[in-house]
């Protein structure tokens, strides 16, 4: 990807562990790496389609006057953060230099560098206890309002019948297309947390529930961790799944298959039998952005 690069821009700022750091103060360096399509700007000559390189360098160097960090990890990653919300940017690299680090040898300098992303996430939504669709409105708010969160695309609402053998009542499901800051466990941290706000109790495997989210797809990520499976490992067999993100991103491949949201879907219709095939559609509102 196309990018903008800012090298050794000079700080006078306070970061440090030592006392003296944080009251006296020393010099920096930070380099930027911005990641963002660029060829419009080029072609239109439109600064609006670009980052301005200018405004860029006084924002960082405000931000790093501004805030005090005891580690210059935590002032990069708080920097990179802020430019990811602030610039219409994929990435942000950020190298943080600090000339002549007190630790009482002759050195150049110490610096970290980190790399921070925009993710596209798909999350399953489900509930069947309660007022479903208020649960199910209530996490798209939620995440919306999540610190390193932006929910784009939301599919309607579904009713469909339960899946996996416990006898319970019908579910409503949807999914939406999150762009995210988090990494995968912080994703699914925060997805505990708003279930755990809506009165999500983890009482029988499958069972019913107020509010069930599940990460189904984290750009083309394959994870196994033991805590966590992307893509969900039982996805594919999901129409629950499967319809509502169909609606969102049809073409959307599994990394391992290769196969699109829309082949899995039509592979799951094929094979259903029966009346536990019968889907209704809920009155909700097709997808919106
Ligand atoms: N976990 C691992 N991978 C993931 C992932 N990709 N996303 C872990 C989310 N969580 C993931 O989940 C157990 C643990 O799975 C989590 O703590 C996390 O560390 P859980 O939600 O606590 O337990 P569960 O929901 O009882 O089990 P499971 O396997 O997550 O069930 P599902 O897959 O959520 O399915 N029928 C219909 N029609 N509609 C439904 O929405 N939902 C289920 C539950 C069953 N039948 C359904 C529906
Ligand atoms: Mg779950």
């Amino acid at each position: 990807m196309d990018e903008i690069r800012i090298t050794d821009l000079t700080v006078f700022a306070n970061h440090g562990v030592l006392p003296e750091e944080t009251a006296l103060g020393q010099k920096f360096l930070v380099s930027l790496v911005l990641r963002r399509p660029l060829r419009r700007a080029a072609l239109n000559g439109e600064l609006s389609g670009t980052v301005n390189y200018a405004e860029a360098c006084a924002f960082t160097s405000q931000f790093l006057r501004e805030n005090t960090f005891a580690l210059i990890e935590s002032a990069a990653e708080a920097l990179a953060a802020a430019l990811l919300e602030r610039y219409d940017i994929e990435s942000a690299a950020v190298e943080l230099k600090k000339p002549w680090a007190p630790v009482g040898l002759p050195l150049e300098c110490v610096s970290v560098r980190i790399e921070r992303s925009w993710h596209t996430a798909y999350i399953a939504l489900g509930s069947n206890l309660g007022d479903r669709e208020a649960y199910l409105r209530g996490a798209v708010d939620a995440l919306a309002a999540a610190e390193g969160c932006r929910v784009g695309k939301v599919s309607s609402f579904i009713v469909t019948p339960p899946y996996g053998g416990v006898e319970q009542g019908d579910f409503l499901n949807g999914c939406l297309e999150l762009r995210t800051r988090l990494e995968p466990g912080e994703l699914l941290g925060l997805l505990h947390s708003i279930e755990a706000a809506a009165g999500r109790e983890r009482l029988v495997h499958w069972g019913p529930r107020t509010l069930d989210l599940d990460i189904i797809f984290y750009d083309s990520l394959v994870l196994d961790s033991g805590e966590l499976t992307i893509p969900h490992p039982d996805m594919a067999n999901r129409r629950f799944v499967l319809a509502p993100l169909a609606e969102i991103a049809p073409y959307l491949r599994h990394p391992l298959t290769g196969r699109t949201v829309q082949e899995m879907l039509h592979t799951v219709e094929g094979s259903a039998r029966g009346p536990s095939c019968a889907w209704m559609h809920s009155a909700a509102q097709g997808p919106r952005e």
